[in-house]
């Protein structure tokens, strides 16, 4: 098969470009209309290059959405959903009129901004600005990777570009602007950005605010760079010819155009941007581009059967596919299976079986567990990627003998993110909704800067694995600007991530197989490690899919007739358990509740809660190097960290802030 770098564009009847290009303004504009919101201007705007791109070169089965080998298209500008949702309605996916017809409206199909999972054929959850575009290179890296293990002499099975469309505001936003500096150093030829340069945003032209030289600082990045006019169809698909060519590149395609091009006088400015045309605006716009008023939401006879016949070539190109998947199956009958199971997000048996145990005793940090698993994890799965902002010995996630991914080593698995956690976070859902595994790591700390990313993979339920080391006070002398408070319990506030604070090497372990075990659609796990050494338990558990478990019981004690119980979390596991030892020896019977992932705790069933935390013990207190706001929910006194940190060596932090055994039991012993 010709590589698809080198396949021409198929031809194309400009007055079959002008049909669609019309239709899709149409739509876009009834549609937003109807819903009495939306936003029409970016659809219009960017009707001819995304018509230019679906009919001339975007390669896809519209009745095979998820075909392994398909190019995919990321609208970073997510606002501009109607774009999308015309395009994979008028090109055969399932998506069918009665759904535009319900854009933005409860349980329909067609949401204010696409969202993975919830309508076929959107490759990825966009609408935060810049995020589509790091998850374009996240999908990029991935399909070097993959084509880098699969792709044999005489069988290529994995060749497929990453094609997206983004706007000023994409390209203002640091995500963007983080990703596509390490895309440009990485030379990930297979990707290609339409860039909607309308030079208009909400609060109107882009000289109040946005100035530079989108292109010359592009080009400086090491992407191959073009600027064309962005209504010429001829023009658009000569560019992305030429981007096509360029290996060792990623490619930006500046496409001057005009907003809401084709409304007679709301075009050219920000006015169509974010809001419906109005009738008045709507009909002569249709009148201008001779198209009928009624009925709304036309699309012509010939424009459907026209596109029903490419949607056949499609199909063919891609049945062409399997026969070639065929041979290679037959040819490499092991690696065949691997690229399937692939396809099925599973991790295998073999990657499970790989997990280490530890045994109590030696005092080991939680990061170095981290490592230790980790290590064995990427030793025996060839899908599992990642890497950390320029913190991989700190995080834990330093793994001797991997080779880096690279320009020159495209099967390397080690990413280096380089100081970009947002972005890290972007490219690493990126990766993920690709189907491999992948984690990301940094200090805890600094998921404040990559929140946005943390929450779209929540959003969109990808089993990434986020490895967040430094995880409190402990951390010592970096000091306050370093040393984490509010933030594990503000990652517990994002609904779908589980986050996991492990007690010791053995918990982490747990955390690892609950996180290998989530799937595309249960979400993402965070991990968070310590960097100080912690005693490994003899009581803990590396099975942690309860959440929370009596790590201790005092011994000989009755169960109904303890005095309490002390709730902790990672590093304060320990802790509580020497205080509670140490009352015992003065005749309180406390017992030890280690918890180190809420969520896991709450979605187990009633009778393991109540087995746990019996309702009738009220008198319950939590330790967690951290705010203590929220753990009401499970004890009536919270003992935590209300305020900043101090720079100190750990100890003498945990000395000031009361983290210790003593004043533990003080506090214990001062309860009413
Ligand atoms: C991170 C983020 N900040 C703010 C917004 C709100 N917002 C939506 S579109 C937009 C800017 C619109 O300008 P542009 O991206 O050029 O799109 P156009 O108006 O040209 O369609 C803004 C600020 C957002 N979606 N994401
Ligand atoms: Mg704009």
């Amino acid at each position: 098969m010709t590589p698809r770098s080198q396949q021409p564009p198929r031809p194309c009847d400009p007055a079959l470009h002008t049909m669609m290009v019309r239709t899709i303004k149409g739509l876009a504009m009834d549609g937003v209309e109807l819903a009495k919101s939306g936003h029409p201007g970016m659809p219009m705007g960017t009707a001819d290059m995304a018509t230019a791109l679906w009919l001339r070169v975007l390669v896809h089965d519209p009745s095979q959405p998820k075909w392994p080998d398909r190019d995919r298209f990321v609208l970073s500008a997510g606002h501009g959903s109607m774009l999308l949702y015309s395009l994979l309605h008028l090109t055969g996916y399932d998506l069918p009129m009665s759904e535009l017809q319900r854009f933005r409206r409860l349980h329909s199909r067609t949401p204010g901004h696409p969202e993975f999972g919830h309508t076929v054929g959107v490759e990825c959850t966009t609408g935060p600005l810049g995020s589509g575009f790091s998850a374009s290179v996240g999908l990029a890296i991935a399909e070097r990777i993959l084509g880098a293990r699969f792709n044999k002499d005489g069988h290529t099975i994995v060749d497929h570009f990453t094609y997206g469309i983004c706007s000023d505001g994409d390209l203002m936003e640091g995500v963007a602007s983080e990703a596509a500096s390490l895309a440009g150093h990485l030379g990930l030829g297979k990707l290609i950005f339409l860039y909607d340069s309308n030079r208009i945003t909400i609060d109107g032209a882009t000289e109040i605010s946005f100035t530079e030289d989108v292109c010359a600082r592009f080009a400086a990045y090491g992407w191959h760079v073009q600027r064309v006019d962005g209504h010429s169809p001829e023009a658009v698909t000569a560019a992305l010819t030429d981007a096509r060519m360029q290996s060792d590149q990623p490619s930006l395609i500046e496409c001057i155009t005009t907003i809401g091009k084709g409304a007679p006088n709301k075009a050219g400015t920000s006015a169509s941007h974010g809001a419906p045309l109005g009738k008045a605006e709507v009909e002569a716009a249709k009148a201008a581009m001779g198209w009928p008023t009624e009925p709304t939401f036309f699309v012509p006879d010939q424009l459907r059967a026209e596109l029903r016949t490419q949607g056949e070539a499609h199909k063919q190109r891609r049945i062409a596919w399997e026969q070639a998947f065929a041979a290679y199956r037959t040819a490499y009958p092991e690696l065949a299976a691997e690229f399937e199971t692939i396809q099925r997000g599973e991790v295998s048996a073999a990657t499970m079986a790989a997990l280490p145990s530890f045994a109590p005793g030696t005092p080991l940090s939680t990061r170095k567990a981290n490592q230790k698993i980790l290590g064995e994890i990427m030793r025996v799965d060839p899908h599992f990627v990642g890497g950390s902002a320029d913190l991989a010995e700190s995080n834990g996630v330093h793994l001797t003998g991997l080779p880096s991914h690279h320009r020159s080593v495209p099967s390397g698995r080690v990413i280096h993110f380089g100081v970009r956690e947002h972005a890290m976070g972007g490219i690493t859902n990126g990766l993920v909704l690709h189907g491999l595994r992948a984690f990301d790591a940094t200090f805890l700390i600094f998921s404040d800067y990559m929140r946005g990313a943390i929450r779209l993979s929540a959003l969109m339920g990808l089993p990434v694995v986020h490895v967040f080391s430094h995880e409190s006070f402990w951390l010592g002398e970096d000091g306050p600007t370093h040393q984490p408070i509010e933030q594990c319990m503000s990652l517990r506030m994002i609904p779908q991530l589980d986050v996991i604070r492990p007690a010791d090497a053995r918990e982490t372990v747990g955390a690892w197989r609950h996180a290998l075990q989530r799937k595309i659609g249960d979400g993402p796990t965070a991990i968070l490690v310590t960097r100080q050494n912690l005693p490994t338990l003899a009581e803990s558990r590396e099975n942690i899919s309860c959440g929370a478990y009596v790590l201790w019981d005092p011994p000989g004690a009755d169960a109904n007739q303890l005095d309490g119980i002390l709730i902790a979390t990672g590093s304060e596991v320990s802790l509580a358990l020497a205080a509670a030892q140490k009352l015992r020896a003065e005749g309180r019977a406390v017992r030890v509740v280690s918890m180190p992932c809420w969520e896991l705790f709450e979605r187990s069933d009633r009778a393991w809660q109540d087995k746990v935390l019996p309702p009738g013990i009220d008198k319950r207190m939590s330790i967690e190097a951290g705010v203590t706001l929220g753990w009401q929910r499970w004890a009536k006194h919270n003992f935590g960290v209300d305020h900043f940190g101090a720079s100190a060596p750990g100890e003498d932090v945990a000395k000031e802030f009361g983290f210790t055994v003593d004043t533990v039991v003080g506090r214990w012993l001062a309860l009413p």
